[in-house]
């Protein structure tokens, strides 16, 4: 009994990781953005790995705001709750909407990777692959082995976009610019670095800022504001549900045109 439980996580994990060895998304970060990102990209029938350091994907999404876990989504973005099946009570002249944050992270999750895309928990972005000029994939390390500090080498996820969606740090497009030497698609070529809180213009921004910023590098979420200079926006999560979509469907126009 005890070889045959081992031998099945052992057997069924290899076969997972070595399918997403090469993909056509590769998704940094399970924060809302990027799971809805993974949800419409492997809804489109595209091969999708998400990588998180964390035990749990999510993000910033569980903890509600101070940890009262509620938070609150905007009208423009119910449609998308009611595509991925997400519960939701109206609040304010149905302009807005309530959510049971374990409720709609637990949702997302789900969503996603009843879609087909694959998650990796624990699993530290450390780098991506740079060749041609264009970021052609990502390097990846377990999670302890960062935390540690160990020296010990990644293994590489090959990829045809990718996604960055690891939140207010921005670190894939802080790494890809300082170590390439590259100027990202931002004013001045580099992480502009995020703003102070500001709910109505963050919201729009981090749609509009939603984009591909170095060929093969998409940005989406917290990060899109952070990467083009725009303000952060607090416990609403609206913004960062369309901003996931947008991410989705321009990724998906590049896939197609490789
Ligand atoms: O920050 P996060 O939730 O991303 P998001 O989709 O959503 C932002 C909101 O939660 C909130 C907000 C709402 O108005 O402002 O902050 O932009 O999730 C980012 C995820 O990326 C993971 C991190 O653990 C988190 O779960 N992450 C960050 N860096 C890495 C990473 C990395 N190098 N490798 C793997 N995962």
């Amino acid at each position: 009994m005890e070889t045959i439980v081992s031998h099945g996580i052992v057997d069924t994990y290899m076969q997972k990781l070595k399918n997403n060895l090469s993909v056509d998304a590769a998704i940094v970060g399970g924060g809302p953005s990027g799971l809805v990102a993974a949800y419409y990209l492997a809804k489109a029938g595209k091969k999708v790995a998400l990588f998180e350091r964390n035990l749990a994907p999510g993000g910033g999404m569980w903890g509600g705001a101070m940890m009262f876990n509620d938070i609150i989504i905007q009208k423009e973005a119910i449609h998308i709750l009611d595509e991925l099946n997400v519960k939701y009570k109206p609040y304010k002249d149905d302009l807005f909407y309530v959510l049971d944050s374990v409720h709609a992270t637990s949702a997302l999750i789900y969503a996603a990777t009843s879609a087909g895309a694959t998650i990796f928990n624990c699993f530290s972005v450390e780098d991506v692959v740079y060749k041609n000029n264009e970021v052609a994939g990502l390097v990846v390390n377990w999670a302890p082995v960062m935390k540690e500090r160990m020296h010990v080498d990644p293994l590489m996820i090959m990829s045809k976009t990718v996604l960055e969606g690891t939140g207010h740090d921005c670190m894939i497009a802080q790494l890809v610019a300082r170590k390439n030497k590259v100027k990202l698609n931002t004013p001045s070529g580099q992480v502009e670095g995020e703003k102070s809180l500001s709910i109505e213009e963050g919201e729009i921004t981090t749609v509009e800022n939603t984009k591909e910023i170095f060929p093969g590098l998409f940005v989406s979420g917290m990060a899109a504001n952070g990467v083009s200079g725009s303000f952060r926006m607090g416990p609403i999560f609206g913004g960062m549900l369309l901003s996931g979509k947008k991410a989705a469907e321009l990724m998906l126009e590049s896939i197609n045109n490789k």
